[in-house]
C-alpha cells in the first residue's frame, strides 16, 4: 500500500477506534447485556454489537464498494475474498471484557483479493494501538516496531488456548512442555500483541477469520509466521487451529504434528 493511502486510512480508522473505545468505557461500570451464542463460554454483549454497527457504518461511508466481514454478522454475507474486504472483530475477548474488564481488543483490517493491506489492533486497557501496512512496517502507537528475535520454542513462552490444552489437541501439552512456560490470556488479539512484541514465541488457538486476519498482517510485516498448526497457509476465510510464531518456533510446532 502507498504510504499516503495508508496515512489517510490510519487517520480515519484511528478515529473510529477511539469512538469504539469511548463506547466501551461508557459501559464500563454498568451491568452488561450479555447473551450466549454457541454456549456458556461464547458470549456477546450490546457493546460488541454497537461497535460493529458503527464500524460498518463508517466503512460503508468511506469505502462504499468494499465488502465487510464482521463477527457479529452486521456486515455482508462474505463467501470469497475477491476485491476489497474489511474484516472486523469489534470486541475480541468478550469473556475477558465481561468477567475482568481487562485483556480485550478491537481489530480491523483491509484485504484486497485475499492479500492483507493494512491492520489496526487496539489493546484497549493497555492503551496500545498496533497498526501497520504491507510493505510499510508496524507501529506501536507512534513508535515504529522492530522485528522480534527469532527465538526457538525452547527459549520462549508459549501462549496456547485453554480448550486445546485441556483436550490435548494437536500435541498442545508437548508444545507447552517444550517451551519455557505456557500462558493463556483469553483474547486472540492480546495474544498476537505479545508475539509481535517478542514477549512470547507463539500463540496457538482455534481461530476464525476475524480472530487472526488483523494480527496476520502485522505479524508477517515483522518477520513472524502465521500458519495452520500443520504448516499450511490459512486464507482469510478459513478457520481452524492457527498459529503465529517466530520462524524457529513455528518449525518446531509443525514438526511435532508429524513426529
Ligand atoms: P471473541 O472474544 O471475539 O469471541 C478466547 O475465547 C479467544 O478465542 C477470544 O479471542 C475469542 O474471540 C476467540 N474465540 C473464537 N471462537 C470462539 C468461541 N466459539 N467461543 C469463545 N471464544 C472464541
Ligand atoms: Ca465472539
Ligand atoms: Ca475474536
Ligand atoms: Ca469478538
Amino acid at each position: 500500500m502507498q504510504e499516503a493511502t495508508y496515512q489517510k486510512w490510519n487517520a480515519q480508522v484511528t478515529a473510529w477506534i477511539d469512538e469504539a473505545k469511548a463506547n466501551i468505557l461508557e459501559h464500563f461500570h454498568e451491568p452488561l447485556d450479555v447473551e450466549q451464542k454457541s454456549g456458556r463460554r461464547d458470549l456477546v454483549t450490546q457493546v460488541d454489537k454497537e461497535n460493529e454497527q458503527r464500524f460498518v457504518a463508517h466503512i460503508r461511508e468511506s469505502d462504499p464498494t468494499a465488502r465487510i466481514l464482521g463477527e457479529e454478522g452486521l456486515g455482508d454475507d462474505v463467501q470469497d475474498d475477491k476485491g476489497r474486504l474489511w474484516i472486523i472483530d469489534p470486541l475480541d475477548g468478550t469473556m475477558n471484557f465481561v468477567k475482568q474488564r481487562d485483556d480485550f481488543a478491537i481489530m480491523l483490517s483491509l484485504y484486497i483479493d485475499g492479500v492483507g493491506q493494512a491492520a489496526w489492533l487496539c489493546d484497549v486497557m493497555g492503551n496500545r494501538l498496533f497498526h501497520g501496512a504491507k510493505g510499510l512496517g508496524v507501529w506501536l502507537n507512534d513508535a515504529k516496531m522492530t522485528a522480534p528475535a527469532n527465538l526457538p520454542l525452547s527459549e520462549g513462552l508459549a501462549a496456547l488456548s485453554g480448550p486445546l490444552v485441556t483436550h490435548d489437541v494437536d500435541h498442545m501439552q508437548a508444545i507447552a512442555a517444550a517451551s519455557l512456560g505456557m500462558r493463556i490470556v483469553g483474547s486472540a488479539g492480546i495474544a498476537f500483541t505479545k508475539v509481535l512484541r517478542g514477549q512470547q514465541v507463539c500463540y496457538i488457538s482455534y481461530l476464525r477469520p476475524w480472530d487472526f486476519a488483523t494480527g496476520k498482517i502485522l505479524a508477517e510485516e515483522l518477520g513472524l509466521v502465521v500458519s495452520t498448526v500443520d504448516g499450511q497457509t490459512p486464507t482469510v476465510l478459513s478457520y481452524g487451529v492457527v498459529l503465529v510464531a517466530t520462524k524457529q518456533a513455528q518449525k518446531a510446532i509443525v514438526a511435532m504434528q508429524t513426529a
